[in-house]
């Protein structure tokens, strides 16, 4: 029996998933073992409001997890690389590795790193991370630091919100929405390509103050999430034809002259032009219906209660632009609310993101000048993550320069949530490739190293941390020791560059050196943002403009707008087009692969994190292992719910069960982002999707997905 102490102390953390809601977390650690005993939201923090969204609630399950991952490893001589069998998450696998020291692990790394960099440039060092922690300092800090130190190749982090961010920008000149508190005095809400219940739990009260105060909620989705069985009115768009049902809406509001002429002229440039080109019949409500499947009297209904409704919030996430024109999709959307002044309104807006609030000075903490330190002596070459499969299979990574010998991986799980899985992984199996990953348990990156790390996680370090989903800074203090010999992302490349013979100083910076220069920045909305503050407070909101009663209201007048008109920026004007992999495609004109196909997160993962605890699995056993089908397509291949069947298209097939039901339209099909060691087949969803990438901003096209599907034998339970 652990011992058990009536002492205890409660810690103010905050959650490090990459999340909109960055909750404020309360920790309870019993001093005596020194164990966290009990995780809740903080009641204070003002979006939180003491509640943790379901995967998180059970988050101790993970922290103590007895597959947690507590020591440093190497793969044993002839252990082959890749899964050693399917259907577990730590067994077979921990067979292939042998336990070694810290000190043997980081002088194994040097040495093989200084060889290969010796041997064919740092350029064929390829580091690969995402946002395991959105923490400031465990996002990006020392690791930066050290590849850029080494002359490593960089790495392009576009595989989320490159394509939607840009977008933003090029319409705002700045990533920033509507608070979240905010929601309540709306009259209008509409969620696009948002599942708040989902991935946004914590905006979901506010939402729910307003519909009791008559609010109305419509959801633009393709998918019958939770949020839109909810929702007063559920619209199903046709998968990557957002841009039309956008100017579709404008087209409507401006031939009604619903438009608000007065904020159109103070706050945007290329309304004419705009206009011109909008009115066309191109984008008349029954064009738009054939593009988007939504009824041309809905759009027009739409569309004026848009215009007429006041307030009227967007919540608007990163859905749409996982989508070949999923860049002109947002752009479109996020122009919605300059034409009909919805910002002028507590309650109206939009929000996508709130990151661009935050002013944190991250080029202090990753110093980039260091590459002109390393042999180099100049910037090296950039690699897109999102074509990790090209980069690990071709001779110059894809962009010219040496092959990739080396691949480092931390904060990520590249094997299951990378598109072209197949390459992905035919990359990662090479026997020439030295691969070191830094990894919490044995995800299927895991499965492909050469040396493996023990990561800490957000309870057994300290960070800083902003939001994309709210205004307040906030300090995550460690609550607990790393568990094992875990360590944090900024002590690992500490330690690895003093084992370099990187003598700057800057490699012995703690965490709180780390802090502090982040947090250095004259920007006005830091006032009052400092490290002191934040210890005793735990989160600080930013010091946003105000207006006369008190509300941040963004883009309620010229001088919030950051683009290089100074204004809401109408031009180029959006155009829309179907993506060449969508069913009004030229890849769909063969007929070889008929269906949609939306790879979604799972609503009790956090991408691939998660997947392997048996408590989120339990939540999430509904829709693991299975394809969503209309009755329209299992009908016609002879496929009722329960058959095994396969998916399928010129980059992979995998296998799932059947369950026709109403979550999706005919003609789109859909399963769930899983681990795919834990999948039925050989492969999650991403063996199907493409390395093509969006019209702006160089991001994933997940969405843009066809495929086929046919039944199948049942299989024979797999040999454990
Ligand atoms: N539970 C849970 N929460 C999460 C995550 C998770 O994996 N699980 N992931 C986190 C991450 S990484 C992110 S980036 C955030 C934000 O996450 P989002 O980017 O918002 O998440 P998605 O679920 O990919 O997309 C949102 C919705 O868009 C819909 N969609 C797909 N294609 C289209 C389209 O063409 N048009 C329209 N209108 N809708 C479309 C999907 O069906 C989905 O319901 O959520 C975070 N929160
Ligand atoms: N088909 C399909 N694919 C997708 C998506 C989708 O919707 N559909 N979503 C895409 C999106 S939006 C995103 S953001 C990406 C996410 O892709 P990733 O960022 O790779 O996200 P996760 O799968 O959550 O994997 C993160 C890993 O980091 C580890 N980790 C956590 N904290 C730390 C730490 O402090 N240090 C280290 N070293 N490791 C840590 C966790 O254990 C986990 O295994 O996936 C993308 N892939
Ligand atoms: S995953 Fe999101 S909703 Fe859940 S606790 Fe973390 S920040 Fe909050
Ligand atoms: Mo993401």
């Amino acid at each position: 029996m652990p011992e058990v102490s009536t002492a205890t102390r409660v810690v103010h953390a905050v959650c490090s998933h990459d999340c909109p809601d960055s909750c404020g977390v309360l920790v309870t650690v019993d001093e005596v073992s020194g164990r966290a005993v009990k995780l809740q939201g903080d009641p204070a923090h003002p979006v939180t409001r003491g509640f943790l969204c379901g995967k998180v609630a059970k988050y101790l399950d993970r922290v103590y997890s007895p597959d947690r991952l507590l020591y440093p490893m190497r793969r044993r001589l002839g252990a082959p690389k890749g899964p050693a069998g399917y259907g577990h998450a730590k067994g077979r696998e921990a067979d292939s590795f042998e336990r070694i020291t810290w000190d043997e692990a980081l002088d194994e790394i040097a040495a093989r790193l200084n060889k290969i960099a010796a041997e064919h440039g740092p350029e064929s060092i390829l580091p690969y991370s995402y946002a395991g922690t959105i923490g400031q300092l465990g996002y990006g800090s020392m690791d930066r630091r050290f590849f850029y130190r080494l002359g490593a190749s960089q790495l392009n982090r576009t595989i989320c919100s490159t394509a939607g961010g840009e977008a933003l920008e090029s319409v705002y000149g700045v990533k920033l929405g509507t608070d979240p508190r905010d929601f309540r005095h709306a009259k209008l809400i509409i969620a696009w390509g948002a599942n708040i219940h989902g991935n946004n739990i914590h905006l979901w009260p506010f939402i729910e103050e307003a519909r009791h105060a008559g609010a109305r909620l419509i959801v633009i989705d393709p998918y019958r999430t939770r949020t839109a069985a909810l929702a007063d009115e559920h619209l199903a768009i046709n998968p990557g034809t957002d841009a039309a049902l956008a100017l579709g809406m404008m087209h409507v509001i401006l031939n009604m002259e619903l438009h608000d002429a007065d904020y159109i002229a103070q706050c945007t440039h290329g309304f004419e032009e705009l206009r011109a080109e909008v009115v066309k019949s191109e984008y008349s409500p029954d064009n738009v219906a054939a593009a988007t499947g939504i009824p041309a009297e809905t759009i027009v209904r739409l569309a004026r209660a848009y215009a007429t409704t006041k307030p009227t919030a967007i919540r608007l996430n990163y859905g749409i632009q996982r989508s070949e024109n999923g860049g002109t999709a947002v752009r479109a959307v996020a122009m919605l609310p300059l034409l009909t002044g919805a910002w002028k309104h507590q309650g109206g807006g939009l929000q996508l993101s709130t990151s661009g609030a935050f002013p944190f000075n991250s080029k202090a903490t990753q110093m980039p000048e260091l590459m002109y330190s390393s042999p180099l002596a100049r910037a090296s070459r950039v690699v897109n993550m999102v074509r990790l499969g090209e980069a690990l299979t071709s001779q110059d990574a894809g962009v010219g320069g040496p092959p990739v010998k080396a691949l480092f991986v931390y904060n990520s799980n590249p094997a299951a949530v990378a598109p072209n899985q197949n390459d992905v992984l035919r990359g990662m199996l090479r026997d020439d490739l030295f691969t070191v990953v830094h990894e919490q348990f044995f995800t299927d990156t895991a499965d492909y190293a050469d040396i493996l790390l023990p990561a800490a996680t957000f309870l057994e370090t300290k960070d800083v941390q902003g939001a994309y989903g709210h205004n307040f800074a906030q300090l995550s203090q460690q609550a607990i020791a790393p568990l094992g010999e875990a360590r944090s992302n900024v002590a690992l490349f500490g330690d690895l560059a003093r084992r370099m013979g990187f003598t700057e100083a800057c490699f012995h910076d703690t965490e709180d050196d780390l802090i502090d220069q982040v947090l250095t920045t004259s920007h006005p909305w830091f006032a009052g943002v400092t490290r002191a503050r934040l210890e005793q407070e735990g989160q600080v909101p930013l010091a946003l403009p105000t207006d006369a009663s008190g509300a941040v209201l963004p883009f309620s007048t010229a001088a919030w707008f950051r683009t290089p008109s100074g204004r809401g920026e109408l031009t180029p004007v959006p155009v829309f087009h179907a993506p060449v992999e969508s069913r009004g495609g030229t890849a769909a004109r063969s007929g070889e692969y008929p269906l949609e196909f939306l790879p979604r997160k799972a609503d009790n993962y956090m991408n691939s994190t998660f997947a392997n605890i048996e408590t989120h699995q339990k939540m999430q056993a509904r829709t693991a292992g299975v394809l969503e089908m209309h009755q329209t397509d299992a009908a016609a291949r002879g496929i009722v719910s329960g058959d095994a069947v396969e998916i399928f298209n010129g980059r992979g097939r995998i296998a799932l069960h059947a369950v026709v039901n109403e979550q999706v339209a005919a003609g789109v099909v859909s399963a769930r982002l899983d681990w795919n060691k834990l999948s039925a087949g050989a492969g999650n969803v991403n063996a199907l999707t493409s390395e093509r990438l969006t019209d702006i901003g160089e991001g994933p096209t997940f969405y843009s997905t066809l495929v086929e599907v046919q039944k199948v034998p049942e299989r024979m339970p797999a040999e454990s």
